[in-house]
Parts: C-alpha cells; sequence; structure tokens
C-alpha cells in the first residue's frame, strides 16, 4: 500500500496536540525524568491518577544509562531489587545486600512499566518556572521547548496545572531554586533554604533517601538525588536502589493526600 508522508506528519501532530491538550491539568507533574521520576510516575499512574513527566534531554532516564564511570552496570541493595522484580528487570547478585542489574535494562524497564501503566512523557521540554496561586501556593508548571531554552530565544512559555509536584531534577534540584528565588527561603528544610549535597558515603545517603523524600513547599514533595541535596545529605554514587525507593516512597505520600482530598470533596 501506498504511504502518504503528508498523513504522517498530520498523524504525529494531530495525536501531539491532542495529548498535550489533554495534560493542560493533572493530578500529579513530575520534573525530572531520572530514576526517582520514572519510578515515582509508575506508581501514580498504577493507581489510576493523571501523571505527566517533563525531561529536558531527549532520552528519559538521567544519570542511570552510563552506570559507574561509563561501565553501564548499577548496583542496588536487597530493598532496591525487590522493586526491579516488580519492573521484571533482571539482577545479579554479588554479594550479600548487593546486587548488579544492566543500566540499559533498567532504564528501558521503569519505562516500559510506567509508561504502560499510563505515565504520560514529555521530553525535550524544560520547566522554567512554576505556577502559583495569589498565596503562593505552587498549583503548575511553566513549561518551554529545550531548544528554546539552549538558542536563549526569547519565547514565552506555555503553563500546566497540576495538584503535585514532584521535584525529581537530580544533583541541581532546580525546582527548589526556582522556589528560592522567586518566592524565598521558604522550604520546609532547617534554613528554609537548600542545605546542599555533601560528599559521598553511599551507607548515609542511602539509609537517609526515604526521610528526606517528602513535601518541600505546598504541594511540592522532592525526590531522588534531589532530596539528598535539599536536605544536605550525603551522595551515593552509583547505587540506585535509593532512587526507585524514593520514587516509590514520593507516590505513595501524594497518592495518600490525593485520597484524603477525595474523600473530603
Ligand atoms: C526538565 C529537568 C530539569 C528541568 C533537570 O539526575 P537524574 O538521574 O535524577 P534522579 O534523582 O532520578 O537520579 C539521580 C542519579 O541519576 C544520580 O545522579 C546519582 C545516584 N548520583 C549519585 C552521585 O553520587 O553522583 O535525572 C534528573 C533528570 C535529568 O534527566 C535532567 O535532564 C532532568 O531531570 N531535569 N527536566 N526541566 N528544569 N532539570
Amino acid at each position: 500500500m501506498a504511504l502518504n508522508d503528508l498523513i504522517v506528519s498530520k498523524a504525529i501532530i494531530d495525536e501531539y496536540h491532542k495529548t498535550l491538550i489533554d495534560y493542560i491539568d493533572v493530578d500529579v507533574a513530575i520534573v525530572g525524568g531520572g530514576p526517582a521520576g520514572i519510578t515515582a510516575g509508575y506508581y501514580l499512574a498504577k493507581e489510576g491518577y493523571k501523571v505527566s513527566m517533563y525531561e529536558r534531554k531527549l532520552s528519559i532516564g538521567g544519570g542511570m544509562w552510563g552506570g559507574g564511570i561509563m561501565f553501564n552496570k548499577i548496583v542496588v541493595q536487597e530493598e532496591g531489587a525487590k522493586i526491579l522484580k516488580e519492573f521484571n528487570i533482571q539482577t545479579k547478585k554479588y554479594a550479600e545486600n548487593y546486587f548488579t542489574a544492566d543500566s540499559c535494562q533498567t532504564v528501558s524497564g521503569l519505562l516500559y512499566h510506567a509508561t504502560q501503566a499510563g505515565l504520560q512523557v514529555f521530553n525535550l521540554l524544560s520547566v522554567e518556572d512554576v505556577k502559583v496561586t495569589p498565596d503562593n501556593t505552587v498549583c503548575g508548571l511553566v513549561i518551554n521547548w529545550t531548544s528554546v531554552e539552549q538558542s536563549g530565544l526569547h519565547v514565552d512559555p506555555i503553563t500546566i496545572g497540576a495538584k503535585y509536584i514532584i521535584e525529581a531534577t537530580g544533583h541541581a534540584c532546580e525546582i527548589a531554586n526556582i522556589i528560592l528565588k522567586r518566592i524565598g527561603k521558604v522550604l520546609y528544610t532547617p534554613s528554609g533554604s537548600i542545605e546542599g549535597e555533601g560528599s559521598m558515603n553511599a551507607e548515609i545517603a542511602e539509609s537517609s533517601i526515604e526521610k528526606n523524600t517528602r513535601e518541600i513547599y505546598k504541594n511540592v514533595y522532592v525526590a531522588g538525588m534531589a532530596a539528598n541535596a535539599v536536605f544536605g545529605s550525603k551522595r551515593m554514587g552509583p547505587i540506585f536502589g535509593g532512587m526507585m525507593l524514593s520514587g516509590k516512597k514520593v507516590a505513595q505520600d501524594i497518592i495518600k493526600r490525593l485520597k484524603e482530598g477525595e474523600k473530603s470533596a
């Protein structure tokens, strides 16, 4: 059968446009498509919530593809391996409480299951600001094409609405930085500011990440590496269990809030 190039173009434009409109208002908007963001998206979407994820880059997966020093293996501990099992991702026991996994299989496995569950991914889009109510409660995101950001063109962004935001931008904790710049030292941290990431200690970093995965400002939750950076804990290197555990924890916390909201509505 003959192929018409114009129908190919029309199909892409039509379908993307419909998706963009459909996701103009969501239950949860995730900023950052690393392992923490994808995992959070999976559990939220599986529960039936409308969830979108914005990723600056072309590829989803953040810092996971490259394993450690570009050796594409990751290490997860027992609890992390249990999560990977839920995603059908293969792990290999290396020593007691140390499991390895192929980083490419892990990224693609997480993403496959998350998108199948209903997570809507928007790649090549950067979040440049948050949308707020008159009393500065965060109620959405301001997004623009990464190519606009990179080229420095003066093109205005568009806005999406969200009940909850997940800050999963990794080391840079960009959403926390935006809140500080625009709203002030209002973060739910001891100083009200970003406490800053400490040097490497996998034991401390991994054991503190779930505690640090929480609300950092009205309706904004932090997950993944950004959680330790915001709350001043340490980095953990190429052990990734904490990223998935943090993604799961943030999803569970937000699901609880959403369900409470449904009850009182
Ligand atoms: C859209 C954005 C924006 C923005 C950033 O870095 P990530 O992989 O983050 P996590 O927390 O899921 O995983 C951290 C892990 O990869 C890591 O770095 C570890 C474990 N390090 C330990 C150590 O010791 O070094 O992904 C974050 C994603 C990236 O893909 C960014 O491009 C994206 O967020 N991003 N997307 N708008 N404003 N800012």
